[in-house]
């Protein structure tokens, strides 16, 4: 039988929403490491995702995603070991759309059909980009009247200066209105996972001690949001320099797939990329 499947994919700029595609597209066709999900049958437009699992092959860094260029609906046709097959269909939109959401207070009718239509939304958030909130004891202090000055000067940039959790927080309350409280099962994917594996290793743990404020609303609403969390590595290190590359590549001549790092709920590690997005079309399966 085949199951139709709507993921949206949500991050804010350089969140590792295309990296983790161009992992996936590389593992889906190969076949030295056992996955979950397996490619059944080409469909719909591939150059895309073709085109991106030829980049990860060669460790290079994807190129950033921007408005003119965002896939507003890719899809591939998958099947599990039970032989379930799923039509997974999903965007790859820039960060920029999101943040344009943010301050704006609007957005496209095709991006809020995809959202209130789809059955799972993976949320990427890259350690490295984080900008934490500062609380007020920490700002130094200043005269009243310099501070007042200094504020008409400085204009602030709302996608720049908020805190990361509370753009993250107000997006998915346009989800939970968009979708008039249906629930949805949330997949939240620390991306550039080998950046932060040294001190976090459960994903959860990471999102409550430096999202504090993403991980209340999650669980105050966890009659809204079936939420996961997992830690990805999609490069596997970083791409920084052609060093770095190159020796990426050189450790993993055998299987290059394991490059991937992905931690589960339990801290339980695999080279398996297509494990969040199981879940996803798997949770709902099972509802
Ligand atoms: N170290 C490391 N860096 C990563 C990994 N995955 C992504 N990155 C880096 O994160 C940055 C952003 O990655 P993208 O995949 O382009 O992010 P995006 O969410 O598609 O960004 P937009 O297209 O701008 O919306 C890039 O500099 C990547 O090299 C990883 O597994 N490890
Ligand atoms: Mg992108």
């Amino acid at each position: 039988m085949t199951n139709s499947r709507s993921c949206f994919i949500l991050g804010l700029p350089a969140a590792g929403k295309t990296s983790y595609l161009s992992a996936l597209a590389y593992s889906l066709q190969q076949g030295k490491v056992e996955t979950k999900l397996h490619w059944n049958k080409y469909s719909g437009n591939q150059q895309y995702l073709a085109n991106l699992s030829t980049t990860w092959a060669a460790a290079e860094p994807v190129l950033r995603t921007s408005i003119a260029n965002q896939q507003n609906c890719l899809s591939l046709c998958l099947n599990d070991q039970d032989n379930n097959v799923y039509n997974v269909m999903f965007p790859d939109l820039s960060g920029e759309t999101f943040q344009k959401q943010y301050t704006d207070r609007e957005i496209e009718a095709s991006l809020a059909k995809s959202i209130t239509d789809c059955e799972g939304i993976l949320l990427f958030i890259n350690p490295q980009q984080i900008v934490e909130p500062t609380l007020i004891s920490e700002l130094p202090l200043r005269p009243r009247q310099l501070a007042a000055e200094e504020e008409n000067i400085a204009e602030r940039n709302p996608t720049q200066d908020d805190p990361t959790e509370v753009q993250l927080v107000s997006l998915l309350q346009d989800v939970m209105y968009l979708r008039s409280g249906n629930i949805c099962s949330l997949i939240i994917i620390i991306s550039a996972w080998d950046t932060v594996k040294e001190y976090e290793t459960i994903p959860e743990e990471f999102v409550s001690k430096r999202l504090p404020f993403l991980w209340q609303f999650i669980k105050t609403n966890e009659s809204i949001f079936s939420t996961s969390f997992y830690g990805v590595s999609a490069q596997g290190g970083s791409y920084e320099t052609p060093e770095q590359s190159e020796l990426l590549i050189s450790q993993h001549m055998k299987k290059p797939v394991e490059r991937i790092l992905v931690v589960n709920f339990h801290g339980e590690e695999s080279h398996d990329i297509t494990l969040p997005l199981w879940e996803a079309v798997n949770q709902v399966s099972e509802r």
